[in-house]
Parts: C-alpha cells; structure tokens; sequence
C-alpha cells in the first residue's frame, strides 16, 4: 500500500483530481477504475438532485413491486437501481453487475463489451426513511472479475471483501457526501450543489480512537444472543467497571455508519431470533457489511460477525446476510469475547 495522497490545507480538490492523483501512485494502472469512480460519483450526484426534489415530486410512496428481500421498493429504490445500470452497463468497464433490487446477477447487454471489473451495489438503503426525511445510502463494492473473458458469473460476484478493489458509500443527508477507499486510506467528499462537484472534505479519516456512542436497534434485544445483550450492558455501564457509551439510532446504515466513522464507537447489527427466516439478522455481506468493512478497516477500525472479519468471509450466495459490529477494533473485539464467552 503506497502513502494516502497528501493534499495543502487551502487546496480545493475534486473527487475527480483525488482519484486521478490516486491513479498516478499504481504505476499499472489503466484509469479504467478511475473512470469507473467517476461513474460512482455522477451517481451521486444524480440521486441527490433527485432525492432533494423528493418531497415535490410525486416519486414518494412505495411502488406495487417487492424486491428480492420482501421489502416494499420505493420508487427512488428503483430510480437509484436503474440509473446506476443505465451509466454503467455501456461503459465497457464491467464484467457483471449485482444490485439488492435483482435476486440474480445483472449482466451486461450482449450488445456492450464487458470489462475487467465487477460492481455490487445496495442502491439506496434505508429507503423507508425517505418519507421521514432521514439520511439514506448507496453503498458500493468493487472487484477485479475472476474469469478470464466475456460474460462475467456469480462466481465474479461471490468474492471475500479482502479481494476488494474499492468500496464505499454515497451519504445523502443533510449533505451529500461521497466516502471511498481503494486501499489507500478512506477519503470523504461533499458535494457543492452550486458547483455539481464533490470536494475533499475528510482526507484521510481515522476512527477517533475514543469510543463515543454505541447503535443497535435495542427493541430487539429480546431476540438476542446472551453474549450480545452482555456486551450492549458493557457498552452501559452495567458492569460497574466501563464507562456508558451515548446511544444512537437512525434504522439507515449508512447514517448510523457514516456517524461511527467519524464520531468512533461502535454499530452492531447481531444476529437475531425475530425472524427464523434470517437467523443471521438483516444486513447483506455483499452490498452492505463488507464494502463498509473496507471503509472502516482502512479508517482504522475493525468490522465482524461475531466471531471473524467481514473481510475473510467467501460468500456463497448474493443475498447472503450476516451479523454486523463495526467501528473502533477494541469494541468489535470486545463484543466478539462476549458472544465467546457467553454464546459457545
Ligand atoms: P431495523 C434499512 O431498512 C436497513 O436495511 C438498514 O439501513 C438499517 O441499518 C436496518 O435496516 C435497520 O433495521 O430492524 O433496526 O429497522
């Protein structure tokens, strides 16, 4: 891993400079992952044009359709998940596609060449908290395909996080914020809707080694393990020996993640017994805890299941769900000695 590009304090970077300066430090690189990146970005600032209307234009309220997961789609799930197709399925770069919105794999048109890379993509999380206006995400995962030409397979998709080329999030919040790392540090951009550009605004970010609050849904503690409603009393002071940590809560991953990363602490989603259909809980290795894993994990933190690293873990099927702490390593490893201590 070369050093994180360093930038002076008055400069005003684009996210397009940022990743082209990236670019130059991989003497191999094409600039087809760049391009790529790119693409990411205008997503970004796709959406954010249209989420920001959300509440003018009659594009709220659920669609009859139900995604692969059984949830209601809201419309801007579906305006996400196409437009993120629509720029990427042409451009030649990918090899294949995945979106929570498809129960399989996303080819590309026979009629558009196919490229070296793979996208997984979660295209707006947390959509049921558009109505409320709270933040929402899209979350991203890069790879390298694995086959060696043509359509890309599921096998190119079924790949551990530690593979990952690139992964991040597009944050759309009180601002739109764009946070990627490609193995050079996790860098965060905040779009300037005046100039339609994302702009350097978290260089290198490092989980601030002080924990501050602890996020879990805690109207299931019921459906908890036993280490996990240990270590959630730990994080409470309880034990008589730590400190309470402050609780927050949105219910959108990438606002309760977004807000871990950079205040420090932790979010765990465990597995739970609310729904024998998803004895692992809710999360999605693919699209949600391992492209956030990444993220953490060069932000200085630390992402498990309960027992192993998010990163380790080889899928075996898109949609696959795992249980999720992640945040400062001293946490993560602490709930792991609870579900140890208490759950084996
Ligand atoms: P719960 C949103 O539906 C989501 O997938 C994530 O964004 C969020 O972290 C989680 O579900 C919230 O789930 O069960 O606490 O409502």
């Amino acid at each position: 891993m070369s050093a994180p590009v360093t930038y002076s304090s008055d400069s005003i970077v684009t996210i397009e400079r940022h990743i082209l300066e990236e670019q130059k430090t991989y003497p191999e690189a094409t600039g087809v992952l760049t391009s790529l990146l790119y693409d990411i970005a205008l997503v970004g600032k796709y959406i954010a044009s249209r989420i920001s209307r959300a509440g003018l234009v009659d594009i709220l309220g659920a669609t009859a359709a139900i995604n692969v997961q059984g949830e209601v789609v809201m419309r801007l799930d579906e305006l996400a998940d196409e437009t993120i197709i629509r720029l990427n399925q042409h451009t030649g770069r990918l090899a294949v596609m995945a979106s929570e919105e498809h129960p399989d794999i996303i080819p590309i048109p026979e009629q558009y060449p196919t490229g070296k890379y793979v996208l997984l993509f979660d295209p707006l999380d947390g959509s049921s908290n558009i109505d409320v206006n709270a933040p929402v995400g899209t979350i991203f995962s890069i790879y390298r395909r694995i086959s060696e030409e043509g359509p890309g397979t599921l096998s190119d998709c079924l790949q551990p996080g530690k593979n990952m080329v690139a992964g991040g999030y597009i944050l759309f919040g009180t601002s739109t914020m764009l946070v990627y790392t490609s193995g050079n540090g996790t860098h965060g951009f905040t779009l300037d809707p005046t100039l339609g550009e994302f702009l350097l605004s978290h260089p290198n970010i490092q989980i601030p080694s002080k924990p501050k609050y602890y996020s879990v849904n805690q109207g299931y503690d019921i459906y908890w393990s036993e280490g996990v409603r240990k270590f959630t009393e730990y994080l409470q002071g309880k034990d008589g020996q730590s400190k309470p940590l402050s609780s927050r809560y949105i219910g959108s991953l990438v606002g309760d993640f977004h807000r871990t990363l950079l205040a420090g602490g932790i979010f765990y989603y465990p597995a739970d017994k609310k729904d024998p259909k998803r004895p692992t809980g809710k999360l999605r290795l693919l699209y949600e805890a391992a492209p956030l894993a990444f993220v953490m994990a060069q932000a200085g933190g630390y992402a498990s299941d309960g027992t192993q690293d998010i990163l380790e873990i080889v899928p075996h099927d898109l949609h696959q769900r795992v249980p999720l702490f992640i945040g400062n390593r001293e946490l993560v490893e602490k709930a792991e000695e609870f579900i140890r201590t208490y759950d084996t």
